[in-house]
């Protein structure tokens, strides 16, 4: 069972599961797209209603996947979705997961905090009560770590305190409201296995780049990429600003490092994720990255491999509208999915080459008023200036 199975993880997820011959069901109330709406933004890719998804999904491979248009904040249709279905495993992508949108004001992270928090508890109640030996695999995030001076291990470190040891959570410090509450919900369903017995995995994932196989050559199987200040993710913009001519949106000194991982390699952690349940009682902490950047190193690898093909590709320090160390240390752990088997797709010039002519493919449907940053972390306000505009009128794609 897919919780968010109509998002940008989650779409890829469900079809990678259901070409290995899963059975799959996608639970989602389709807020993503009404996000969207409201704040004015799409998909650089066009997106399919999730029925015809699913039913192109049908025609091309003759496999079912069930649908639940359900709001996991709604205990009533989630207890019914899980009777229904009755699923071994719960994947959980079904969360507001802007860290910019989580700050745009009191309204945001309340509904940020309470949603993701809320949809956490209910399933953990609904596995209690409902499905007490199924695995829920949760996808947290990288963020939740922070950027600490020390190296980060996977969700678990051992301290000495006074002549004293002991294995304790991971010492967490994220950078938004967004991110903290992916700490909330590590401490909750922590609790929920010691307490219920039940078992779960906590994925703490990087920052996803790219489109997984399943979706490729049927627009109706298309997965959305986001481009926008809002919902899109850092590479993903610099390909589709690359693209448009606007100068790569470096914020600040650009030393901010973080993980990274391809959709392809999302879809198949998930694969081993599932494939390796803890014992009862027990929250295990994978750290799902495969490489560590920096975002201007990020920026200067997109630059030189736009400029290979006749882009003219500028990279701008602008203000940063959040607030971040922009040089740190920065060392993270990731042998766990590695040691189940992972084979990372490692970021080349044929990636970047790969997602630049995506958003070569819709460039029509760039709108480079959506771009520039929106949100400041510490209320003022940020949006396209006349200087964003002038850019990309003079590019010379
Ligand atoms: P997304 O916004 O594309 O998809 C989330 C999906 O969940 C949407 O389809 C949305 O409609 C659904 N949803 C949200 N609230 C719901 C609710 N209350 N009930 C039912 N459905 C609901 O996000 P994504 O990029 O696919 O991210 C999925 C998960 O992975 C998130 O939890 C996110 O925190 C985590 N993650 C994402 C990234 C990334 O770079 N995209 C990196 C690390 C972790
Ligand atoms: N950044 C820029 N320029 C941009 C966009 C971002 O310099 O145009 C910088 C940000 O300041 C930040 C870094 O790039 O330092 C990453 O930003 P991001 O927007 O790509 O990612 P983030 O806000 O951390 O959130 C995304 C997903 C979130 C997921 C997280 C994984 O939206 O759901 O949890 O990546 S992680 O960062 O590992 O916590």
């Amino acid at each position: 069972m897919i919780v968010g199975g109509d998002g940008y993880c989650g779409w890829a997820t469900a079809l990678h599961l259901s070409r290995l011959g899963y059975e799959v069901a996608i639970v989602d109330n389709m807020i993503r797209r009404h996000w969207d709406a409201t704040h004015l933004l799409d998909s650089l890719i066009p997106i399919a209603p999730i029925e015809r998804r699913i039913a192109a999904w049908q025609r091309a491979t003759g496999k079912t996947i069930a649908l639940y248009v359900v709001d996991v904040r709604e205990y009533a249709p989630l207890a019914a979705a899980i009777e229904g279905f009755r699923p071994d495993t719960i994947v959980h992508f079904g969360q507001q997961r802007s860290a910019p949108f989580s700050m745009i004001d009191r309204e945001h992270t309340v509904l940020t905090q309470v949603g993701n928090l809320t949809g956490t508890l209910n399933i953990l109640y609904a596995m209690r009560d409902l499905a007490p030996h199924a695995h829920l695999v949760k996808l947290g995030t990288m963020g939740e770590y922070g950027t600490p001076n020390i190296d980060i291990e996977e969700g678990y470190i051992e301290i000495e305190h006074n002549g004293r040891k002991d294995v304790l959570p991971f010492p967490k410090q994220p950078g938004s409201f967004y991110h903290l509450s992916k700490v909330a919900d590590s401490d909750n369903i922590a609790f929920a296995c010691r307490i219920w017995n039940l078992r779960a995995t906590d994925l703490n994932q990087g920052v996803v780049y790219g489109l997984s196989d399943e979706t490729a050559g049927n627009p109706d199987l298309a997965n959305r990429f986001d481009y926008d200040g809002l919902f899109g993710t850092v590479l993903n913009r610099f390909c589709v600003e690359a693209v448009v001519g606007h100068p790569l949106t470096v914020y600040g000194a650009g030393g901010q490092t973080r993980s990274f991982i391809d959709l392809r390699d999302t879809v198949a952690c998930m694969e081993l994720a599932i494939a390796n349940p803890p014992a009862p009682g027990r929250l295990q902490v994978f750290n799902q990255f495969t490489e560590i950047f920096s975002v201007l190193e990020l920026a200067e690898r997109v630059q030189r491999v736009a400029r290979g093909r006749g882009l003219a590709c500028r990279i701008e320090h602008r203000e940063n509208p959040r607030i971040e160390r922009e040089a740190h240390y920065y060392h993270a752990k990731n042998t766990s999915l590695i040691g189940l088997g992972l084979q990372p797709h490692l970021l080349d010039d044929h990636t970047i080459d790969m997602m630049l002519d995506i958003a070569l493919t819709y460039r029509n449907r760039i709108s480079s008023s959506l771009i520039p940053p929106q949100v400041g972390w510490d209320a003022r306000a940020f949006g396209a200036s006349a200087k964003d505009e002038a850019d990309v009128a003079h590019a010379t794609p």
